[in-house]
């Protein structure tokens, strides 16, 4: 189905739910050309809504470049019986402005992770219209929520309900491996990359096994929430069909850690993509390779794997540490620099600014990064760098540790200077400078480290 399609379903009868990929900036952005990833977990909300026959439309305003205006504008014109979104800390204010500026009509849902950290603030917002806040996954509450079904309704307050999605709600997603996507809610279907190929992105697993301290997805955080992961018949169909639905994608790309998480995972990775005449790339972890032999590697690279994204974060063991990453650096070199010889090219993701940071740690962070730019160029392959500040986002323990310091955390705002230096719109937000620095130096650590690529 195409997305002309989804918006004819949407004049056929009155629409019921609009789904919004939240925006994050208030203004249009001049110049702003970036692709960005389709918002799965929406796609999946929405899927669900329309197969029970909900007409429901999706408007992604990340994508869509969208001014907070013109979206209430949209809404306004539309005029929806609900509309849910999502929210980040990124975007809290904005999400705010919207669900305080509609004064009627509509019911308001608003999800994702930062849900269970935030619902307390959400809870204080001066609103007009009815809102619930979802905490956990929203794949079948959403329509659950429009049918008029039953909800475990946690609190209440006035207009305001938190309903919670908890292992033994009817809700809960246990078998992930089921669980339908309709592409044609996505307006960037397949992605053209600006590297001259057509992908799509594809979710394998829900919930993450690694403690990242800076990430609201870490495992102390949901204890409760067991790790799912998709059958390997689910995942190598939904490629097969991807290859069938768009006869011009060169590649996959797969949005979870956990893919390649271990020797059993990269052999059934192996196994999805042998047989598919089209590469692929996937986020991982620098501990699913440095256990798998050079046949391992290969089998991969055979399969047609040509980059992985590694969250490496910085090059100074104490920090490694501090925020729960493989603090030895060696093993990163190594592990890295065997994927290159293999013919692997590595995305390296990196945080500059995070709290005590000094500038010898932020050093150890470029000097890394510059030795497996150089260590990739002996061996043929390419290393690329993404390069963020550090923001504290709500619910991790870095944000609590700062909070029990009594730090202030600024609200996050957009980083225009970054985006002057490292383009990449999307990603330069800013809550504050917690490190040992000047901003200065923090910002020029952070455009030589993202200029390693050119
Ligand atoms: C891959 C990824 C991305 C990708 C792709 C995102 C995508 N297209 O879905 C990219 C790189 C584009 C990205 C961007 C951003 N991301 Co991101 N991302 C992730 C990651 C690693 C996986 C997300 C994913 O695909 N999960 C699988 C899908 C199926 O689940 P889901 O998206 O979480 O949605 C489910 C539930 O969360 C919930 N839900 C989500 N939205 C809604 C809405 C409603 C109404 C309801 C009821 C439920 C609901 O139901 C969904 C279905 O079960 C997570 C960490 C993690 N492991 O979860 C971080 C994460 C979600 N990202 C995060 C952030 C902050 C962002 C950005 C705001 C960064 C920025 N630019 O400043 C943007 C937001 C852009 C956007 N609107 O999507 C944070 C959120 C934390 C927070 N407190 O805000 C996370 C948790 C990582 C972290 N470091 O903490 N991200
Ligand atoms: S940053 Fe990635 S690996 Fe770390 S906890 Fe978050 S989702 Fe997991």
């Amino acid at each position: 189905m195409k997305k002309e399609e989804s918006t004819m379903r949407g004049e056929e009868r009155s629409l019921n739910v609009l789904v919004i990929n939240s925006p994050l900036f208030r203004d249009k952005v001049d110049g702003y050309d970036e692709d960005s990833l389709p918002p799965l977990g929406l796609g999946y909300i929405a899927t669900n809504l329309w197969s029970n026959g909900i007409i429901v439309e999706l408007l992604d305003a990340v994508e869509t470049n969208i001014p907070l205006d013109i979206l209430l504008a949209v809404i306004r014109q539309k005029r929806p019986h609900y509309i849910a979104l999502n929210v980040f800390t990124t975007n809290l204010h904005l999400v705010r402005e919207i669900v305080e500026s509609i004064n009627s009509g509509i019911h308001f849902i608003i999800g994702g992770l930062a849900t269970k950290s935030l619902y307390q603030t959400i809870l204080l917002w001066n609103v007009s219209c009815p809102v619930d806040i979802i905490i956990g996954e929203g794949d079948f509450v959403v329509s659950a929520i429009v049918q008029g079904e039953p909800l475990n309704i946690i609190r209440q307050d006035g207009n305001k309900r938190v309903i919670m999605v908890s292992v033994t709600s009817p809700y809960f997603p246990h078998d992930i491996s089921n669980i339908h996507l309709d592409r044609s809610f996505f307006v960037n279907q397949p992605l053209q990359h600006v590297r001259g190929f057509n992908e799509v992105c594809i979710v394998t697993n829900r919930g993450c096994i690694y403690n990242c301290a800076f990430c609201s997805a870490a495992r102390s955080l949901n204890k409760e929430t067991p790790i799912r992961e998709r059958n390997v018949h689910s995942v190598a169909n939904e490629v097969k069909m991807l290859c069938e639905l768009y006869q011009n994608i060169d590649s996959v790309r797969v949005l979870d850690d956990l893919f390649l998480k271990n020797a059993n995972s990269v052999e059934r990775a192996v196994h999805i993509f042998g047989n598919v005449p089209i590469t692929w790339r996937a986020m991982a972890h620098v501990l699913s390779f440095y256990k798998l032999s050079d046949t391992q590697l290969l089998e991969l690279k055979q399969s047609g794997c040509i980059e992985v994204f590694i969250g490496i974060e910085s090059g100074s063991p104490r920090i490694l540490k501090m925020i729960h990453k493989t603090s030895n650096v060696d093993l990163i070199r190594q592990t890295i620099e065997r994927l290159f010889r293999i013919g692997i090219d590595v995305k390296g993701y990196f945080i500059f600014g995070f709290e005590t940071e000094t500038i010898e740690d932020m050093q150890m962070s470029y000097d890394l990064a510059a030795w497996l730019k150089e260590s990739s160029k002996k061996n043929n392959a390419n290393f690329r760098t993404s390069v963020f500040q550090f923001r504290p986002y709500h619910g991790t323990k870095l944000y609590h540790d700062m909070i029990l310091k009594g730090r202030i955390i600024d609200e996050v705002v957009y980083s225009e200077n970054l985006s002057t230096t490292i383009g990449r719109k999307q990603f330069n937000f800013t809550s504050g400078n917690f490190s040992e620095v000047s901003n200065e130096i923090l910002q020029g650590f952070i455009t030589e480290t993202n200029g390693i690529n050119q």
